[in-house]
């Protein structure tokens, strides 16, 4: 794109445009040459939303929460972003499609902007892309961005390191406390959802919850909320529950910590991967001789890698 249409597209978004907002969103998923631009323009218009991630089990009811934090926050009168990340697959669309049918409750809202989004082409993946698509929501206008995401393990951490407040998602009967304690969630909840209330069991999960979290010594032990998403039960003290928290974060500077650190990390990525591409682009004839070298024992990985660092100065 030329810096002039760049410069248009990046105009019609901070005035509100969702064809705009769309078309940035999309290069942030390509992850293309022109995002550079695209950021220093948004610049001044960013920094001003808190961001909300959910996550937890396939199936946990997710987005059905989202959906109700959505009408919740719009009740405050708040304009509402909501990603829906599937950090496992390339593609957008496919189980994700199905979340944009549901949420259209607020398909005609101009105060809500839903997208899915996958992350093809993005050096980092999910946790470079997802700071980069906050700040063009930021730039549109939204104060609170939900962040929606799919998968087990590594990514929700990821996706925690890119919001203010992670909600896990949990349902009665979903393994128990350990397990929850082994898949490192209770490192990353800020407020732990018990969805699906309305089954068996809820009572148990939410006694066992507590319990795990009393005992784990954390200074900050994060709230168990139950709801009802499909009824719209609990999603009051939810959103209570996150402004809390919210509140605490400001109150202890824990939030600007927390920003600092996530954009400490994403400094520190993008040094890594232009590196990499450097690596990959400018000296593969080096580096193929440096895997020789390795092979035949004449040099150790680290002495290859000083070799690298030295290439690129
Ligand atoms: N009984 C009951 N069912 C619920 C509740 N919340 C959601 N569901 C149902 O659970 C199913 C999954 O809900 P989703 O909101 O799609 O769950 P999700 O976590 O977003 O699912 P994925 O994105 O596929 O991982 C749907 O059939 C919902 O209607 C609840 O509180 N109680
Ligand atoms: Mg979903």
């Amino acid at each position: 794109l030329t810096p002039r249409r760049v410069e248009a597209l990046v105009d019609a978004t901070l005035k509100g445009d969702r064809r705009a907002l769309a078309r940035l969103i999309s290069m942030v998923e390509d992850g293309g040459p022109d995002l550079a631009r695209v950021m220093e323009a948004i610049r001044p218009h960013t920094g001003t939303s808190y961001t909300i991630g959910i996550t937890g089990a396939p199936g946990a009811g997710k987005s059905t929460l989202t959906e109700r934090l959505v009408g919740r926050a719009r009740r405050d009168g708040a304009q509402v972003g909501v990603l829906a990340v599937d950090p496992s697959s390339p593609f957008s669309g496919g189980a994700l499609l199905g979340d944009r049918v549901r949420m259209q409750a607020h398909a005609t809202d101009d105060g809500v902007f839903i997208r899915s989004m996958a992350t093809r082409g993005h050096l980092g993946g999910i946790s470079m892309a997802t700071p980069e698509a906050v700040r063009v929501l930021e730039a549109s206008g939204k104060e609170i961005v939900l962040i929606e995401t799919v998968g087990v393990g590594q990514a929700e951490v990821e996706i925690a390191d890119a919001c203010d407040a992670t909600l896990v998602v949990v349902v009665p009967g979903w393994g128990d406390a350990v397990q929850t304690a082994k898949a490192g969630l209770m490192e990353i909840a800020d407020v732990f959802v018990v969805n699906k209330a309305d089954r068996p069991g809820a009572k148990d999960t939410v006694r066992e919850l507590r319990q795990m979290l009393d005992l784990s010594g954390a200074d900050a032990v994060p709230r168990v909320v139950e709801t009802v998403a499909v009824e719209g039960e609990g999603i009051d003290e939810l959103w209570e529950a996150i402004a809390d928290h919210r509140a605490q974060q400001e109150a202890t500077g824990a939030l600007d910590s927390r920003r600092r650190r996530r954009i400490e990390r994403e400094i520190a990525a993008l040094v890594a991967e232009r590196q990499r591409e450097r690596v990959r682009e400018e000296m593969p004839s080096l580096l193929a001789d440096l895997v020789d070298d390795v092979w035949e024992r004449k040099l150790d990985v680290y002495a290859a890698a000083d070799r690298i660092l030295e290439a690129l100065q």
